[in-house]
């Protein structure tokens, strides 16, 4: 196999195998292999760059699953465990500019009952009316049905009714059960993330997907998990963005010191691209990526940088050395210094506002 034969295979419209993916991870022609995913986003979204006004917001830091890969958790009576109560969260989403979306994700509270969500997203909701409530990973959502007892399908259809609009891609990190077992044994098994998937999609929710990188997984695992995305996508539909996420090593008890390079972080994007055929999106997330990585990532198939964010812990407490938050003005100077459109959307991908 050569980079040309899988040259030839895109063009004609053929779809990537895994030993084409894993061929693309390991070559080091990375300036092919950004020509083709540039060219692959490019038939979807042009010269356009989409970023959303969003806030995220993380009403806990207490998790039951203490993966291994994660700053960001503590246990109960750790010190810098926190909790925010319903008021603090309302306080929390009402300070600084209007977004248009909360990001909402925290960790497996112990003690919080399933009322205590519905509360939330019930209050978030009459209180924010026009704001999308985009909430809880796969992880938390499995969560939460066995504290509601009520199984997969009526819990998902109740979080909707009290407000929920649409769920972030995390918790998904690398599907291999024997990486899982290094990196978070605690946490559910890859399937019965992509069984919640399944389940939000065909309750009519949108979702994204994540994969955590640069930790100990292999590059056949990377592809394995983004071929298991794919065949859900193909099944579903229900996937608007891919996020590639790139580990952050700090405060963890991973036991490893060094950061993603650039050009994993960039041949990550483009293989991204080229192999998820049939996502609709490629998500440079900026926070995790830095500015300047993100930037050149909108030339390596990627066409969505996320948002403005506002506050970020998950990656800062892992040593992320970017901004927390970055103006909507800011976002759009980013973009178009790339040379490309930047988009202002929704949750959904509607377009809110094109800055030609
Ligand atoms: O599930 C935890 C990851 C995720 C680390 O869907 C880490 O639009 C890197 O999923 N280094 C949460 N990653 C973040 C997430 C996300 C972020 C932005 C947008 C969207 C979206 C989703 O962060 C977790 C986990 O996979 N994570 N610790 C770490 N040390
Ligand atoms: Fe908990 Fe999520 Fe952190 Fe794992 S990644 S410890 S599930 S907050």
């Amino acid at each position: 196999m050569s980079l040309r034969s899988i040259e030839k295979k895109i063009e004609d419209g053929r779809r990537l195998s895994p030993d084409d993916a894993v061929h693309l991870f390991k070559t080091d022609d990375i300036f092919t292999l950004g020509r083709l995913a540039d060219k692959a986003a490019r038939r979807s979204s042009g010269d356009r760059v989409f970023f959303i006004r969003n806030r995220h917001i993380n009403p806990t830091n207490i998790c039951v699953n203490r993966c291994r890969f994660c700053a960001f958790s503590r246990s109960a009576k750790e010190d810098g465990a926190y909790e925010m109560s319903l008021e603090e969260i309302t306080k929390k989403a009402s300070s600084g500019s209007a977004v248009e979306e909360f990001h909402i994700v925290g960790g497996l509270h112990p003690d919080w009952p399933f009322e205590f969500y519905m509360d939330m997203l019930n209050k978030l909701r009459r209180r924010f009316p026009a704001v999308h409530i985009k909430a809880f990973t796969a992880v938390e959502i499995d969560y939460l049905s066995s504290l509601s007892g009520l199984g997969l399908k009526k819990t998902i259809s109740l979080l909707m009714e009290a407000g929920l609009g649409s769920m972030p891609g995390g918790g998904a990190e690398i599907f291999s059960p024997r990486v899982r077992k290094k990196i978070c044994p605690e946490k559910i098994p890859g399937r019965r993330w992509l069984t919640v998937m399944r389940a939000a999609h065909k309750a009519g929710l949108k979702t994204n997907a994540t994969m955590l990188y640069g930790h100990v997984e292999t590059v056949e695992d990377r592809v394995n998990h983004l071929l298991r995305l794919r065949t859900l996508q193909d099944e579903t539909k229900g996937f608007n963005a891919f996020i590639p996420l790139a580990f952050q090593p700090k405060n963890t008890e991973m036991g490893i010191d060094s950061f993603t390079s650039g050009i994993d972080d960039l041949k990550t994007i483009a293989v991204s691209r080229l192999f998820l055929d049939n996502f609709p999106h490629i998500k440079a997330y900026w926070i995790m990526l830095g500015e300047k990585v993100s930037q050149v990532a909108l030339s390596f198939g990627a066409d969505d940088i996320d948002g403005t964010v506002v506050e970020e812990k998950i990656a800062h407490m892992a040593g992320g050395t970017s901004g927390e938050a970055l103006e909507k003005d800011a976002l759009v100077n980013l973009i178009r210094k790339t040379g490309k459109i930047p988009v202002e959307r929704d949750s959904l991908y509607n377009i809110i506002k094109e800055y030609a």
